[in-house]
């Protein structure tokens, strides 16, 4: 494996030298890291086993929840599948469908423009995809939640996880793990309507958000709930404070994440690339997670 990736980067340098390219790939060759070997040498350590993938996303279907905003607001409709033929007089050799969906539905990535706070900031189709791919880190705060379905990330928390962990690395998804996904296949429990008719949700907050975007470098945050605020977010001033702060510094959110019992607190890779809507406030995504497995 060692003597492959280095005659890869050999192969690598050679083939820069002998075109003559004076090509920024082989400058950076030359330095600490030899970006053409490493992924190769990532190519091969997921079909080794040595990385494993773990999808993040949870399945799209009829069924899935979409968030409930109290009135005078408007809603979004949440996924619908339409066939168009299976095997049938309307196509007779092939299967397809058209689907129509909400930007907010499901697993899904929310972009700056998607908040007053983010106007005239990217949308999905003009963030930048280098942006799409970050360091993971991993905050579980499932027996909190057990204890607390209002449950808010504070900086306390966060200082705490670092105190453990180590400083959050620059452009990291930070990730909240508190076991809401497994209540994700049934609305009623997923959104969590109490008799006091707010949404009992865990999620982010006001002093998370201004941590995370004034003292740390990161690309966005992500949840297992229906949005990244807690759902007694909707009653803070500003409303929904973790939306308003996170899109208004052009950070990224992840909801309905899925999985995040599979990834380490840190040593993750994530990319979560949107689709490139047009203008798209949001969109949902299929986040997949590089772990390395030993
Ligand atoms: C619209 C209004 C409030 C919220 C949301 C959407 C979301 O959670 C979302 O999916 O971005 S809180
Ligand atoms: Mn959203």
């Amino acid at each position: 494996m060692h003597r492959l990736t280095l005659n890869l980067t050999t192969v690598a340098l050679v083939a820069g030298l002998l075109a003559c390219a004076p090509s920024d790939s082989a400058t950076r060759s030359a330095g600490a890291a030899a970006a053409p070997a490493d992924l190769m040498a990532l190519s091969q350590n997921l079909a080794s086993g040595d990385v494993r993938v773990v999808d993040l996303s949870q399945v799209l279907n009829e069924q899935t929840p979409v968030i409930q905003l109290p009135p005078p607001f408007a809603n979004t409709p949440g996924y619908e599948r339409h066939l168009i033929s299976e095997f049938d007089e309307k196509g007779p050799g092939w299967y397809w469908n058209w689907f129509s969906v909400g930007e907010h539905t499901g697993t899904h990535f929310d972009a700056p423009c998607h908040w007053a706070t983010g106007k005239g900031l990217e949308c999905v189709d003009t963030a930048e995809p280098a942006r799409f791919v970050g360091p993971a880190v991993v905050i579980d705060v499932t027996d909190e939640v057990a204890n607390n379905p209002d449950f808010i990330v504070t900086r306390a928390t966060i200082e705490a996880w670092e105190a453990e962990h180590g400083r959050i690395p620059p452009r990291a998804w930070v990730l909240m793990r508190s076991g809401w996904a497994s209540r994700a296949n049934d609305a009623k429990e997923f959104l969590n309507v109490g008799e006091d008719g707010m949404a009992h949700y865990p999620g982010f907050g006001q002093e998370s958000a201004e941590f995370l975007t004034r003292e740390r470098d990161i690309l966005g945050v992500g949840t297992e709930a229906i949005g990244t605020d807690a759902g007694i977010g909707a009653a803070h001033d500003p409303a929904f404070p973790n939306h308003a702060i996170m899109h208004g510094a052009g950070k990224f959110g992840l909801t309905n994440l899925a999985n995040l019992d599979q990834l380490p607190p840190v040593g993750a890779v994530l990319i979560a690339a949107p689709l490139k809507l047009e203008r798209g406030s949001g969109s949902p995504v299929r986040p997949i997670a590089l772990v390395p497995a030993r």
